[in-house]
């Protein structure tokens, strides 16, 4: 039987906001319905009255809400004609596995090292990508060995990596406990430095250290000339090329290695130096540097593209970082005159604003009030109609019927963190129930009812587009999947969606599904700073 009743599979805190989502037939009026201990102990009956007409996933929908159950244990949800809903779990520790395991992901994308198999598993490899890569339109070649490989592809790309370590670095300052717990998947050699998360970050920057040319510019990235079949990484030969340095990602390289520099300070005040060194020249690299119309991938070269016509959030972002790092007032100058003109705003790979606001808004050194007050109200604008969406969406998605894109997961993660920061901004408890809806959405409660992060809850996805899962026939767990894309960009969505799939419904969880299946380093972490910030704030 289709199931009907849909809640998070991954559990809830005792202290959040628990609502169940009921697929309904349009003369369906209110649902009872009544929650069980997984013994089958009665625990609560509730009416589920509130009807949502719900255009994304193109159903009616009734919402109840089981809030009051807080005690710890596994439980369930019965109504009648709707059968049973997944078993789910109520602890303060619930989320411990999920956080272990997508941030687990990082390591097992390692390039350039062996992966043991004491660690690795079935996806243990040797030390792939290592060869110098040939710099583009030269003969000269150059070591950027290290990273990790960007998603179900073995690229490695700036822009994302930036957007990557950002979020990883947020998810370690706002919960700085959550990420003490991480354990690196190779527990013989854990190093003996930082902490497994930090170290785990460190491993990506320093890669990107030697993306950066000696005039201080970023190259794009660095690929095959072409995406290779499902083999492991250690098989793909072909000659590696870096292509020519962006805009974008310089100014992504220059914010990031600002932040991580201030954060890294405390732990190893060398590397926080090299960091700063480096950050502070790409800067001064990038006051020149113009570049219209963005990056695009020269003609030989069709790997991930990552292009970006406009670089002005980037400039921003950079700009703000590095003064609330730095604190030069050059940096103050131009973030104000970036921000004179627009208030930026996004997490993503492409728009970047909300990482410049971040910075700008809590910087220690002196920032003008004024203008702080504008960046504050424009991110709690943002969030009152990310709010507005949730609240009117039947599974409590912030989403719209029109913003199910390429990787939309990545958006649902993201507004979850744009509530959280309204939340943070104004103490207002609505928008942290509704940043807490949109993990809940990404771990079960969605028109799918897949956990969208392999290998987790009770039913989740098991054939993300990603290489190694591929190869091995065993889906890598705790990867998020892109998530649904209505515009059917890949022939298998073309094949298997119909023509009235509805746009919440447009994933496919089969391996050739690339636009709505497959799975990257900055879906992860967008995943794991909403994780880290929801179960901080539910303390
Ligand atoms: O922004 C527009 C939006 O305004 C419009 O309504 C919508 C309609 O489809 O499109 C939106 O743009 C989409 C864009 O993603 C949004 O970020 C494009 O259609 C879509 O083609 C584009 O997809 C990107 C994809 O590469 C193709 O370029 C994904 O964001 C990006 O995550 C993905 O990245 C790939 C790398 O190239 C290679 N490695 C794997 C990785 C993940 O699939
Ligand atoms: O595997 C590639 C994936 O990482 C990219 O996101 C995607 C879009 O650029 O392309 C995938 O590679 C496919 C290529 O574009 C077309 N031939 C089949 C490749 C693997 O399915
Ligand atoms: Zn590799």
């Amino acid at each position: 039987m289709y199931k009907r009743i849909f809640i998070d599979q991954c559990g809830y805190m005792p202290d959040m906001k628990k609502l169940v989502t009921f697929k309904c037939s349009g003369q369906d009026t209110a649902v009872n319905f009544n929650v069980l201990r997984s013994d089958g102990t009665h625990v609560l009956s509730a009416l589920a009255s509130k009807r949502v007409d719900n255009h994304s996933a193109g159903e009616v929908n009734y919402i109840g809400d089981f809030s009051a159950v807080r005690e710890t244990g596994k439980y369930y949800i019965t109504a009648d004609g709707y059968g049973e809903s997944d078993i789910f779990e109520i602890s303060e520790n619930t989320y411990q596995n999920v956080f272990q395991k997508s941030s687990a992901f990082f390591y097992l994308q390692r390039c350039g090292c062996s992966i043991p198999k004491r660690a690795g598993g079935i996806y243990s490899h040797d030390a792939c990508h290592t060869a110098p890569a040939v710099i583009y339109g030269t003969n000269r070649s150059k070591d950027v060995s290290g990273g990790w490989h960007d998603a179900g592809d073995y690229g490695r790309y700036i822009a994302p990596a930036a957007m990557a370590v950002a979020q990883l670095l947020y998810a370690y300052e706002e919960n700085p406990q959550l990420a003490s717990l991480y354990v690196c998947p190779d527990t013989e050699n854990t190093g003996n430095s930082l902490s497994p998360f930090l170290d785990e970050i460190k491993y990506e920057l320093d890669w990107m250290l030697k993306m950066q040319d000696e005039d201080g510019q970023l190259y794009h990235k660095v690929s095959c000339r072409n995406f290779c079949g499902f083999i492991m990484p250690d098989a793909e030969k072909n000659e590696l090329v870096i292509s020519p340095v962006s805009v974008t990602a310089t100014a992504d390289f220059a914010a990031v290695t600002a932040m991580a520099s201030r954060i890294f300070k405390e732990k190893d005040a060398g590397y926080s130096n090299v960091l700063a060194c480096a950050s502070k020249k790409a800067y001064a690299a990038l006051r020149n540097m113009e570049l219209k119309g963005g990056f695009v991938n020269p003609s030989e070269i069709s790997t991930g593209e990552y292009g970006d016509p406009c670089d002005l959030d980037e400039r921003y972002w950079a700009a703000a970082e590095l003064y609330k790092t730095f604190g030069n007032a050059s940096y103050k100058e131009d973030f104000e005159k970036f921000a004179s003109d627009k208030i930026y705003h996004g997490y993503g790979w492409e728009d970047m604003g909300s990482y410049g606001n971040r910075a700008y808004i809590s910087s220690q050194f002196r920032v003008n009030d004024e203008l702080r007050g504008r960046i504050t109200s424009s991110m709690i604008e943002l969030a009152d109609k990310l709010l507005e969406n949730t609240l009117s969406d039947g599974y409590g998605a912030s989403l719209t019927s029109d913003s199910y894109i390429w990787g939309s997961n990545l958006y649902a993660a993201n507004n979850g963190i744009h509530l959280y920061d309204a939340y943070k901004l104004t103490g207002d408890a609505k928008y942290l129930d509704a940043a807490a809806q949109q993990l809940h959405y990404l771990l079960g409660r969605n028109p799918m009812g897949l956990c969208y992060l392999t290998g987790c809850g009770t039913d989740a996805i098991k054939h993300p587009h990603h290489r190694p899962s591929g190869f091995n026939g065993r889906a890598m767990e705790g990867m998020l999947s892109g998530g649904p894309c209505s515009a059917r960009l890949d022939e298998v969505a073309k094949q298997i969606l119909s023509e009235n799939t509805a746009p919440a419904k447009a994933i496919v969880d089969m391996t050739g599904s690339y636009s709505t299946n497959e799975v990257t380093i900055y879906w992860n972490s967008a995943f794991i700073q909403l994780l880290a910030e929801a179960v901080g704030s539910h303390k």
